[in-house]
């Protein structure tokens, strides 16, 4: 009887211990191209990624929402200070657990990143986002990839790469394939968030492939 229950006690403690956290590695890479995108401009980059591991509550984006004015700034100019500070605001309610940032990475010469980015319970999804720059207003991302369910656990193993296409924020105009410039004019009303279609858009702009961290 003792026994029995200092190793259920023993087991509980390794179970909950297991089930704390997990750290991802995420790996980006590029798949611009001249040849799928009309073109690759002498600056060609993707800005900073902005990661987060959140709760339900939150998201970054979502197709057919509308772009947050930190969204719109990350999609339009690259840059992420609006962002954090919704994030600032999303985690004084507990709905973020971890945010990374990382560098512009330059295409002509950095064609991949990667980025590791704690999981846990409390905060079991995905997402980031990556200006495709220069563009009107365009970015890469992951919406919401749940890496740990209460029934299955954490994901682990490597998710095989997944195709990021060019998603339209719906704050400017100019979204025609192969227009690398960001000086258009922006939408009066925002519209909503959604994957460009077209010439320039058939093939992704970046792959992504995550793998668990033992
Ligand atoms: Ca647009
Ligand atoms: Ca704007």
């Amino acid at each position: 009887m003792k026994s029995s229950l200092l190793f259920a006690i023993t087991f509980l403690f390794f179970a909950s211990g297991t089930l704390q956290a997990k750290k991802y590695r995420i790996t980006l890479e590029s798949n611009w191209n001249q040849q799928d995108h009309l073109a690759t401009p002498q600056n060609a980059h993707f800005s900073p990624v902005l990661a987060v591991s959140h709760d339900q509550e939150y998201s970054l984006f979502q197709q057919g929402g509308l772009s947050t004015p930190g969204l719109e700034d990350l999609s339009e100019l690259g840059r992420t200070a609006i962002l954090k500070v919704e994030l600032a605001d999303a985690s004084r309610l507990n709905q973020i657990g971890e945010i990374i940032e990382t560098k512009n990475m330059f295409i002509r010469n950095q064609t991949s990143q990667t980025f590791e980015v704690e999981i846990t319970p409390e905060h079991p999804y995905l997402s980031f986002a990556s200006m495709i720059a220069p563009s009107p207003d365009w970015f890469v991302g992951l919406n919401a990839l749940k890496l740990f369910s209460k029934e299955t656990g954490f994901f682990s193993g490597t998710q095989r790469p997944i195709d990021l296409m060019a998603i339209d924020a719906g704050t400017e105009r100019g979204d025609v394939g192969g227009n690398f410039s960001i000086n258009n004019q922006a939408n009066t009303t925002h519209e909503p968030i959604s994957t460009l279609l077209g010439d320039g858009f058939h093939a992704p702009f970046a792959r992504v492939s995550i793998e668990v961290l033992e």
